[in-house]
């Protein structure tokens, strides 16, 4: 395995370091100190053709001026909260309103806005880079003074291995998620309209006009967001359904993984260039967001952006929860230790 680091640019005075690791099964692997972004993720195609499958910028300037929380860890809250307030033991907690009267991945001072502390531990089969941050009580508007920790662990084996902790001196909420878009074409050739999804959930979550959860369940069963058996995500758009039109023509919904199946979840075919990802979690939901609001206004690498340039598998536990008891609670007592992971491993449908 290869290992360099180096300096991807300044905020505010400080350099922000970046670093990239190699397998030698040939994927490439680049993640930034600012937001934990992971900048671009380079993957052979069945000819052997390496490319990048995330979106992703060259310049920090992008990421701070118009990113789409490309590639970023969402916390402390991942998804919308209704009304950006919640209330702990009778106590209301105000966010900040940055999407009508919802909060939004937690705000402008969310985590992917932040410069992270790194440090790297090199293994001969694998290598992490474990991002530090401590959250002070009252960032954007949450309590508890959070200590956070994100390990990005790269192994021979062409995983990417996320594994996220924290911990809080208050009692407070906690859900967090990486927000990478991925692609699997190869450097944005195609849109993911013709990518094949297989996600084992048998229900979704309604969402109202501003896509909060309404509470209801619906079963996926007849309708376009069934993908129990692998379907190309432009079908089921195609196919309609009043959530679709909701979203902007598309999903942007929280599906709840099928409970104890911990293997097989959830898998991306992109037949054209042979790449296949398949991904793993423990947690019990994931926000598949088909990329309905990525709009033309800036380029990604020379390349225009556009609607359904990048899909996200946003694993965490479902949005908004906090205000609904039916759910599993996002709620983090004082000095428990939060810890999730999910698994991103990359190959050839060849290979399969
Ligand atoms: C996803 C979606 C949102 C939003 C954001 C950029 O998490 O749920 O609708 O567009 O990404």
């Amino acid at each position: 395995m290869k290992f360099v680091e180096s300096v991807y640019g300044v905020v505010n005075g400080r350099s922000v370091k970046s670093f990239t690791v190699e397998t030698s099964r040939g994927m490439e692997f680049t993640c930034i100190e600012y937001g934990c972004i992971i900048t671009e993720i380079l993957f052979p195609d069945s000819n052997g053709l390496k490319e990048n499958v995330v979106l992703g910028f060259d310049t920090i300037e992008e990421y701070i001026d118009h990113s789409p929380y490309f590639g970023c860890v969402i916390g402390r809250n991942a998804g919308r909260i209704g009304g950006s307030a919640f209330e702990i033991d009778g106590v209301t907690y105000h966010l900040t309103k940055n999407e009508g009267e919802n909060n939004l991945h937690s705000g402008p001072t969310g985590f992917h806005n932040v410069i992270w502390d790194s440090e790297v531990v090199v293994r001969d089969t694998e290598i992490s880079i474990i991002f530090s941050y401590m959250s002070p009580d009252g960032e954007g508007g949450f309590p508890g003074n959070l200590h956070v920790e994100v390990t990005y662990m790269i192994n021979e084996n062409n995983e990417l291995l996320i594994q996220y902790q924290a911990q809080s001196d208050q009692k407070t909420i906690v859900n967090l998620t990486n927000h990478s878009y991925f692609n699997l074409s190869g450097n944005l050739k195609r849109t993911i309209l013709d990518h094949e999804l297989m996600l084992q959930s048998n229900e979704f979550l309604e969402l109202d006009h501003s896509l909060i959860p309404t509470g209801e369940i619906i079963s996926v069963e007849g309708t376009p967001f069934d993908f129990r058996k692998s379907k190309q995500i432009g079908k089921g758009i195609e196919e309609g359904h009043p959530q679709i039109s909701l979203v902007g023509g598309g999903y942007d919904h929280p599906f709840l993984l099928t409970p104890l199946q911990k293997q097989n979840q959830m898998t991306l075919i992109d037949r054209e260039s042979g790449r296949k990802l398949e991904v793993e979690t423990v947690e019990p939901a994931v926000v598949f967001y088909s990329g309905n609001m990525l709009t033309d206004k800036f380029k990604i690498r020379g390349k225009q952006s556009q609607k359904y340039l990048g899909l996200c598998l946003e694993t965490q536990k479902p949005p908004n929860m906090i205000k609904n008891p039916r759910f599993p609670s996002i709620l983090l007592e004082k000095d428990q230790l939060y810890t999730t992971q999910t698994k991103f491993k990359f190959g050839l449908i060849k290979n399969s």
